[in-house]
């Protein structure tokens, strides 16, 4: 029909290639550099479009999203990494690490954990809501850690490079589910790696009150055409900072009134 039009194939969209670098640097435990290096104005709309393109490639190959994550959520970990924004990132199956087993340290670049609360929802969440609403909506509350491991080069970025990245999101270890009629505003929590307690916080750390960072997800999924679903994971953020993971440590966290959790590193 048209002669003169050649056919060629589509040139791949940047936002498209980010995702392609960051999903193959996480899928080869490989450090990149950071994208704002090359594209200093790539803004956090596109940073979370970057996020979303890259996740869904994990999807396509067969991974299940499970939830979301709230990053950046406490005062020691924003002054850790030199960020000061809230940000969310999405969960898949395949981050999920079974409580009391081992995580592979190869699979990673330059892990981290955190010590952190999870929920699980029972109704679904989206957009502007009270906490009672968020409250209202939570089945149960666990003692959880999150693996953090920026897929960019010595662990360095700008909020839409991390944003970009999943939020450094790369796994997650859930404790046993708590009833959440209790007031869970000002728990005690430590985490410990081979019985030697590294960090001390509370879960006030997190935004001065978990709920709040289920407000706040609710909201930023919203933003992103999303909700929280019926049987979601909100890992809620880290509450302190993140020390580094090496093979042959065991890693624990308590919560007070929620129990512990644990895995190893092999
Ligand atoms: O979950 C978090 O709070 C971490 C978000 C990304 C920043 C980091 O990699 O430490
Ligand atoms: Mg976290």
């Amino acid at each position: 029909l048209f002669p003169h039009v050649q056919h060629r194939p589509k040139a791949m969209d940047k936002l498209e290639r980010y995702a392609e670098i960051l999903d193959s640097a996480a899928l080869h435990a490989r450090a990149t550099p950071q994208l704002t290096h090359t594209d200093p104005d790539l803004s956090v709309a596109d940073a979370y479009r970057v996020q979303q393109l890259s996740v869904d490639r994990r999807l396509a190959r067969g991974e299940r999203r499970i939830g979301v994550k709230m990053g950046l959520t406490s005062r020691a970990k924003m002054l850790q990494v030199g960020v000061d924004e809230v940000a969310w990132g999405r969960l898949t199956d395949a981050m999920l690490i079974e409580e009391g087993t081992a995580m592979s340290r190869a699979r990673f670049v330059h892990p981290r954990v955190e010590p952190e609360v999870a929920f699980l929802m029972k109704a679904p969440l989206a957009g502007k809501v009270t906490a009672a609403a968020a409250l209202a909506a939570v089945e149960a509350i666990a003692p959880a850690m999150e693996i953090i491991d920026s897929r960019y080069e010595n662990f360095k970025f700008a909020l839409s490079d991390v944003i970009a990245d999943n939020t450094s999101s790369s796994g997650l270890v859930i404790g046993s589910w708590n009833d959440p009629a209790m007031d869970f505003s000002n728990l005690g929590v430590y985490l410990e790696i081979d019985g030697e307690v590294k960090q001390i916080g509370s879960t006030a750390a997190i935004l001065g009150h978990p709920l709040r960072s289920l407000v706040a997800a609710a909201r930023l999924v919203a933003e992103a055409g999303e909700e929280i679903s019926v049987g979601d994971i909100v890992m809620a953020g880290g509450i302190t900072a993140a020390p580094n993971l090496a093979p042959g440590q065991t890693v624990r966290t308590t919560v007070q009134g929620l129990g512990s959790v644990m895995f190893q590193v092999e």
